[in-house]
């Protein structure tokens, strides 16, 4: 397959000013005629009176006619492949009908129409569309859609499209039709189709111009109870976008559908946001804190997508964090002004630095906007949205909150109803705030993440500061050479006293926080005016102000000052953070001298007393202050991961700390326990977390009373984030006595539940013990499984491979074999998912030679299989 470059984009040859569909359903042969009218695009006028082809694409379509103003072509007049179908010596303005038949119900990859637990749905982001008819399957290409959907009506009661109803009516043989018309115009991949069974929930929203929206909500009939926190969020994220956007809606109706089978978190469809059930879908007594959180953001990303990204579009796929990035900026900041913001902030940064960071390091490293591609769908990463977010709010943090909205305002203005660039986006802020980006533009071409080497000598004497930072970006596939990036660094200077310091550069006094300008390689900050023998301590980069490793020469001691007195709630967390890693550092070195015992460092110990000791004004942001680093985070740290080390280590950490503290962990526990009725508000979220975080402490060190305590939690079934930790807990301790007949209760209870069955998978698979291999290999073939699935194979397949980091790299390999057989069989079923799954695989050069043998030798095997392209592009990459 070849790879499609940013460099070789045109403008498209033809435009569709009007299409109309009809679907006439049926699981196995579903006839779509499609009537476009079409213009020849005098942008993209090629010299000549005769109009360009029109080549139209198509994937797994069986066309039964063709027809151009009315008349019917002959076979010779059109070509047709398995991929496109293209006319010649089309007049300039025309209409086209196709008439294709597809198999929905044969449709495992879940893009295009397929069927899902009876009912049909589609996935047409990035380039489904084109299996469900031909089509120019390219996001510039905007039109009217008019969509008539005919189908048995018992089976299928309830047919939604885009837009607003039009007309309804029965047709023969028990079978009835809606058509919808949608008066926005839209690139395909926005295209939205639901049939089936489903009930709804209904409420309305007024928008901020006085217009009533009908909200609905489709779920199965058993599914009804769980829709409420969706609609909370809907409401929110509406009302919220009209205050800090100044965004309205510009439908009649609002509609969210929940489908089982699904390939990503949820598609921003227009008017009809179509949803993995695991994302809309949420009640306390099977949906965790973490899961209602993740429904709150996932519903205003894709409701926020109706400005970003739906009324102002992408260009091309090379452009997609424009819409992306952006979105994802928007929803995290809204989820931080509904809950902690420090918290929000916390979790973002701890997911970027070890999954986005990961991928910025391995084969399938890339810019923010890409170059190039092969499978557009390998594109949907933690860089293009995660990091994409990241520039964005860097963005935002450079203008200011004000010149900010401006420039959101002017770039919605001026590109409203088109397909737009990332340069669109940015002349817009730079013509809002006066600021020139040429510099910062670097942000969405160089891959990797950039290091900053910071340090600072202090001048008692003279009363200086002086810091200096040196930026470098490592080589990544294709870019062996970085230039320097603007990087934002928030910053102060902590005084003795614990309290921030006046900022004085080039005899002006800026405050006690600054963000300083890093433009070039290295440069050098001196702060003047310091009074007093003490060395400042500097805490950087607050906030996480860029996505950046910035490495300091910090004390121990330094750092348990901070983590204790820095104003910069984030940097107070990741100081906490960095004192943990240079202790587990200490433990691994002793791991790896083939020590069986070592001490934790007071220094950690003593900073744990302090935080279990001091009134926590913020239980959220304490939680997160007792988290040690994740195994995932400990091994972005490592130059050759030692996956047993940092097992080790993180669990003698744990256990000395709740060795040492118990006490305070079962106060703590008590504390925090009290009940009223379950409410997803982040004050109760707070509580659960905190007491679930002493609870895994007292269980690290399999505690009576933490045994005690979880076997009671998970009996009092209060809600599923109570119930899962303890279950988790005794699952994955020694005590398969207590964790073995707790998994049977919970399936007996919940079977019926498939969201609540993954829960079940992904506790067992991620259990740290040895014999965990064959549990996998067990449950593979438990009915509630199905590769099929895939919530499913994240739940077990990607939860194993993902988390239980431990087992997945044994050094017999079977981890790896394992994961690899699942791959060569999603590679026919569902490639879009395969070469997902296949990541932690394509990361084999951060091991050990032996590790990196059997990895390899996996992916060989792999590509000695007839790859999708899917796998081709990221096997290819990973071998490169
Ligand atoms: N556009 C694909 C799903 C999402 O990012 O919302
Ligand atoms: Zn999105």
């Amino acid at each position: 397959p070849a790879a499609i470059h940013l460099a070789d984009y045109q403008a498209p040859a033809w435009r569709v000013l009007d299409t109309r569909l009809t679907f006439d359903l049926a699981p196995s042969a579903t006839r779509v005629t499609t009537v476009l009218t079409l213009e020849a695009n005098p942008d993209a006028a090629v010299g000549s009176d005769a109009t360009p082809p029109l080549v139209l694409n198509g994937e797994h379509l069986t066309l039964e006619s063709v027809r151009v103003d009315g008349r019917a072509l002959a076979s010779d007049e059109y070509k047709l492949d398995e991929t496109h179908l293209t006319l010649a010596g089309l007049p300039a303005n025309c209409e086209l009908e196709t008439v294709v038949v597809i198999d929905p119900a044969a449709n495992t990859a879940l893009e295009g129409l397929y069927v899902s637990s009876g009912m049909f749905c589609t996935q047409c982001e990035a380039e489904g569309f084109r299996r469900i008819t031909y089509y120019p399957d390219r996001p510039d290409v905007m039109s009217v859609f008019t969509t008539t959907i005919i189908a048995d009506k018992d089976s299928y009661p309830i047919l939604l499209s885009n837009g607003n109803p039009i007309e309804r009516g029965e047709r023969e043989g028990g079978r009835h039709f809606v058509t919808w018309q949608d008066p926005h115009p839209k690139p395909c991949y926005l295209f939205a189709l639901v049939a089936g069974d489903l009930v709804k929930h209904d409420d309305s929203f007024t928008t901020m111009s006085g217009r009533d929206v009908a909200l609905e909500i489709w779920v199965e009939p058993e599914n009804l109870d769980k829709t409420q926190h969706a609609m909370n969020s809907l409401k929110a994220s509406m009302k919220w976008d009209e205050e800090v956007y100044g965004r309205e809606y510009d439908l009649d109706i609002f509609m969210i559908v929940a489908v089982n089978d699904f390939n990503m978190g949820a598609m921003e469809n227009k008017g009809l946001n179509i949803f993995n059930s695991a994302c809309v879908l949420a009640n306390p007594d099977t949906t965790t804190d973490a899961a209602f959180q993740r429904v709150e953001g996932v519903v205003a990303h894709e409701y926020f997508h109706n400005w970003s990204g739906n009324r102002v579009t992408c260009r091309d796929w090379f452009q997609l964090s424009l819409k992306e990035g952006f979105t994802v900026y928007r929803d995290q900041t809204f989820s931080a002004d509904m809950n902690s913001a420090p918290v929000k902030r916390i979790e973002d940064v701890a997911m970027l630095r070890t999954a986005q960071f990961a991928e910025d390091a391995g084969p399938t490293a890339h810019p923010v906007r890409p170059a190039s591609y092969i499978e557009i769908s390998n594109f949907y990463t933690l860089t293009i949205y995660e990091k994409g977010s990241e520039v964005v709010r860097m963005v935002a943090n450079l203008l200011g909150e004000e010149a900010f909205r401006r420039g959101s305002d002017l770039y919605f203005a001026r590109n409203d109803g088109s397909a737009a660039t990332i340069e669109d986006f940015i002349s817009a802020m730079s013509e809002a705030s006066g600021r020139d980006f040429s510099q910062f533009m670097r942000w969405y071409s160089q891959a990797g993440t950039p290091n900053i080497a910071a340090s600072g000598t202090f001048d008692a004497q003279a009363g200086t500061y002086s810091l200096t930072l040196r930026q470098s970006t490592p080589p990544s596939p294709g870019q062996a050479e970085k230039l320097p990036l603007v990087i934002p660094v928030r910053m102060g200077l902590v005084g003795a006293d614990g309290s921030d310091l006046t900022l004085t550069l080039d005899g002006e006094a800026l405050g006690t926080e600054i963000v300083l300008e890093l433009t070039e390689a290295e440069q050098t900050f001196v702060f003047t005016g310091l009074a007093g023998d003490a060395e400042p301590v500097p805490s950087l980069l607050r906030g996480f102000s860029a996505p950046v490793k910035l490495a300091f020469d910090y004390s121990r001691e330094q750092l348990a000052f901070l983590m204790q007195h820095d104003s910069d709630g984030f940097n107070r967390w990741d100081a906490g953070q960095r004192l943990a890693m240079a202790a587990l550092e200490d433990l691994m070195a002793a791991w790896q001298r083939g020590e069986q015992e070592a001490q934790l460092d007071e220094r950690l110990l003593a900073a744990y007393r302090f935080l279990l000791q001091s009134e926590a004004s913020d239980r959220a942001v304490l939680a997160e202050m007792l988290t040690l680093p994740s195994e995932a985070y400990i091994a972005e740290q490592q130059s050759v991961v030692d996956v047993d080390a940092i097992h080790w280590a993180r669990k003698t950490a744990k256990a000395q700390l709740a060795s040492a503290l118990r006490d305070d962990f079962v106060a703590l526990y008590h504390a925090n326990a009290q009940q009223g009725d379950y409410a997803p508000t982040f004050e109760q979220m707070a509580r659960r977390s905190l007491k679930n975080a002493a609870l895994s402490y007292l269980m690290s060190i399999e505690d009576e009373e933490g045994m005690r305590l979880s076997q009671a939690q998970l009996a009092a079934a209060h809600n599923m984030t109570d119930v899962r930790a303890a279950l988790t807990m005794l699952v994955h301790s020694s005590r398969t006595d207590l964790g073995d007949p707790a998994l049977k209760s919970f399936a007996e209870r919940w079977s019926h539940d498939p969201l609540v069955m993954d829960q079940w998978f992904s506790i067992q698979v991620t259990r740290p013990q040895a014999d965990v291999l064959d549990r996998v290999r067990f449950l593979m073939e438990h009915p509630a499984f199905s590769l099929t699935n895939p919530n499913k194979v994240r739940a077990l397949i990607g939860a194993f491979a993902g988390q239980n980091r431990v087992n997945f790299h044994r050094l017999d390999g079977e981890g790896y074999r394992l994961l690899a057989d699942v791959v060569i069989e999603l590679n026919r079923l569902n490639p879009e998912i395969a070469a997902r799954i296949i990541t932690p695989l394509t990361r084999y050069k951060r091991f050990d030679a032996k590790r990196q043998d059997l990895m390899k030798a996996e992916l060989e095997r792999i590509r000695g299989e007839k790859l999708s392209n899917n796998l081709y592009e990221v096997v290819e990459k990973a071998l490169a």
